[in-house]
């Protein structure tokens, strides 16, 4: 126990936002152990482990290398540090891929259900995007139902995942100059599951024995992600849910309500979400939640599925991956429900300290001692109401003595889909490429990612967006990345206050943020796609832009992914949480610097978020000078 004053230095060590440090107070005056708890208990963090030198692959094993060239310079087998740090990067960068790419293969089944009649409360809500998809798969869609053209693309996109057609086709929207780039290195990918499948055979022991090879095959892996599975993902949610459109919604633990019932949506697929959303507007519910002395029914999202929500219905967004834990040490959530991806496996241990009902829907993602509900498409809005009336049934318990909300949410914008970028610049990328051009705009660097123990929570992000726009580099923004500069005040048009002249300028004009939520994390294909565009106006390929990724605060397998896609696809990015392949320096050299000379584009690892800011302007000017504006 520690007192007061001690506590609130604590927090402010582990968190930026204000009300983040509130609830980090609460929940160690409570005794609930949280994330930087477990974090400071593993201290110190095997070094072996940090530099990717130690190999669990077979029962030979486990081995590890000697970091300064004395023995074992050999696992067992004989894998030298190269292989073993080369072969655990394409074993997390695929884990990553397959994360991602499972989210959006159950979005197209759920698709094909809607098509055929079988779900449940879904509906095709973007025709136009589902003719210009179905249109780029040859689908022919005159004079048909939506419904055909539907389960048609649905077909056709669950194929993108087999092994007879390999060949990917949303690889095809790729500028022409970067398409050939990948067919020179051998990096286009075939299909989803068979980069990851084969991903898996190659890190077997006794097959891949060439690190380079290897690391060819995760770039191959990657773009089967960004150009496959995460884009589908996002494909196929917007055909069923709706393209983003710009809206204002709230920010940070205080979108949590006294008086009302409080669900918070905690994840990364929108597939039942979308459905909680509908059952809490259900009139029956409501009334319910009255005659329980509730004023309403009070929807939160989390991580990447408050995300998805907040981008297309405006559902307030309570945290990032570092604020679950202190969701429910508000005291305040009566339901927390998860689908999977970025979950620790304590909540439902968090949970129990506090009057907190966790809720599992996916038959991946089950948690003991959690309630499971499995979501099924054909009974996704019985589902959906079920949950509800669980959280309204379990307001009563919710012990008012121990429960402490922090007042003020802060406002954020969301919804900035490629398709309204484009519509917020008058339908066409013109006056963006423009300001380019004229040096108003510098360039654009999308910073994405999750929070980390290791950094104090969105300081990363935060100082990164602020550092960049103030050199007017356009910030575009997903994931955890996203939620930082929503709670820090960024994403409201009156932050361009805090840019440079010429940033201010565009984003006065167009009444736009100086940073934009593009979304969840398999919602960074909206940026390759982005991206795309603006490279073929101007008849480059995306490693010609001046463009940049960040990712300051990292943590996860799909962050290996989305990294290494965005470098393949030809965008520099600079990590804040060095990668563990420090214990090969050939590993280091190739993607650090050898991957320029086949996409342009390189891997940098720059803890300090205004040195990164330094080095992402200086590769920006790089690309500007070879363009020659
Ligand atoms: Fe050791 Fe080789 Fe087995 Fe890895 S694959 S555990 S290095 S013997
Ligand atoms: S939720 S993957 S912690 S961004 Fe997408 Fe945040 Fe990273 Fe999960």
């Amino acid at each position: 126990m520690y007192d007061s004053q001690t506590a609130r230095k604590i927090a402010e060590k582990r968190a930026l936002d204000s009300t983040d440090q509130e609830i980090i107070v609460k929940a160690i005056d409570d005794g609930t152990e949280t994330v930087w708890d477990r974090f400071a208990d593993q201290q110190p963090q095997c070094g072996f482990g940090q530099l990717g030198i130690c190999c669990n692959r077979c029962t030979m094993g486990p081995c590890r290398i000697e970091p300064f060239g004395k023995k074992p310079t050999r696992g067992v087998c004989g894998a030298t540090a190269d292989l073993i740090v080369a072969r655990n990067m394409l074993d997390d960068l695929s884990t990553g891929a397959a994360a991602h790419s499972d989210h959006g293969r159950e979005v197209l089944e759920v698709l094909l259900d809607t098509a055929e009649g079988r779900s449940q409360g879904y509906q095709i809500q973007d025709e136009e995007k589902l003719l210009r998809v179905a249109s780029e798969y040859g689908i022919n869609t005159d004079g048909r139902e939506k419904e055909a053209i539907a389960g048609d693309l649905a077909r056709a996109m669950l194929e993108e995942y087999g092994t007879l057609k390999n060949q990917i086709q949303l690889v095809e929207r790729a500028p022409q100059k970067t398409k050939e780039a990948w067919k020179k290195a051998g990096i286009v990918p075939r299909s989803v599951d068979r980069e990851i499948v084969e991903a898996m055979h190659r890190v077997h022991m006794g097959v891949g024995a060439d690190y380079a090879n290897i690391l060819v095959h995760a770039m191959r892996t990657s773009l089967s992600d960004g150009w496959g599975g995460s884009m589908m993902a996002t494909e196929g949610s917007d055909i069923l849910f709706g393209t983003p459109v710009p809206c204002t919604t709230l920010a940070n633990l205080g979108t949590l309500s006294k008086d009302k019932v409080n669900v918070v949506l905690h994840g990364h697929n929108p597939i039942l979400s979308e459905m909680i959303v509908k059952a809490a507007e259900d009139p029956a519910l409501v009334k319910r939640a009255e005659e329980k002395g509730a004023k309403g029914i009070n929807l939160v999202g989390m991580c990447c599925t408050g995300n998805e929500l907040s981008m297309r219905h405006g559902i307030p967004m309570a945290g990032s991956l570092l604020d679950q834990e202190l969701a429910i040490a508000t005291g305040a959530v009566e339901v927390m429900v998860i689908d999977y991806q970025c979950i620790f496996p304590s909540i439902t241990h968090t949970a129990s300290c506090y009057h907190t009902k966790v809720v599992t829907t996916s038959e991946k993602s089950k948690v003991q001692g959690a309630l499971y509900k499995e979501f099924r498409p054909e009974t996704g809005l019985d589902t959906a109401k079920e949950i509800i009336a669980l959280a309204i049934e379990n307001f009563p318990s919710r012990n008012p003595d121990r429960v402490r909300i922090p007042a003020t949410p802060v406002r954020m914008m969301a919804g900035f889909s490629e398709e309204a970028i484009k519509t917020a610049l008058g339908g066409s990328y013109k006056p963006l490429i423009n300001a380019i051009v004229a040096g108003e705009v510098k360039g654009v660097v999308g910073v994405v990612g999750c929070n980390n123990p290791k950094v104090k929570q969105d300081y990363g992000h935060v100082t990164l967006a602020k550092e960049l726009i103030k050199r007017d580099i356009l910030v575009v923004e997903t994931g955890c990345a996203a939620i930082a500069s929503g709670k820090a005040g960024l994403l409201v048009p009156e932050a361009a206050d805090l840019a440079g002249e010429g940033l201010k300028a565009v984003c006065k004009a167009l009444g736009i943020p100086p940073a934009l939520h593009m979304g969840s994390c398999v919602d960074c294909s909206r940026i390759l796609v982005l991206a795309a565009h603006v490279a073929d106006e101007l008849g480059v390929g995306i490693g010609d832009l001046p463009l940049g990724g960040a990712a300051p605060e990292w943590y996860s397998q799909k962050a290996v992914s989305i990294a290494t896609y965005f470098v393949a696809s030809g965008v520099y990015t600079v990590l804040g949480i060095p990668p563990k392949i420090f214990g090969s320096q050939n590993v280091l050299d190739l993607l650090t610097t050898q991957l320029k000379d086949v996409v342009n584009a390189s891997f940098a690892v720059e803890p300090d978020p205004v040195k990164a800011a330094d080095l992402l302007e200086a590769e920006i000017e790089r690309k500007r000078e070879a363009l020659g504006i």
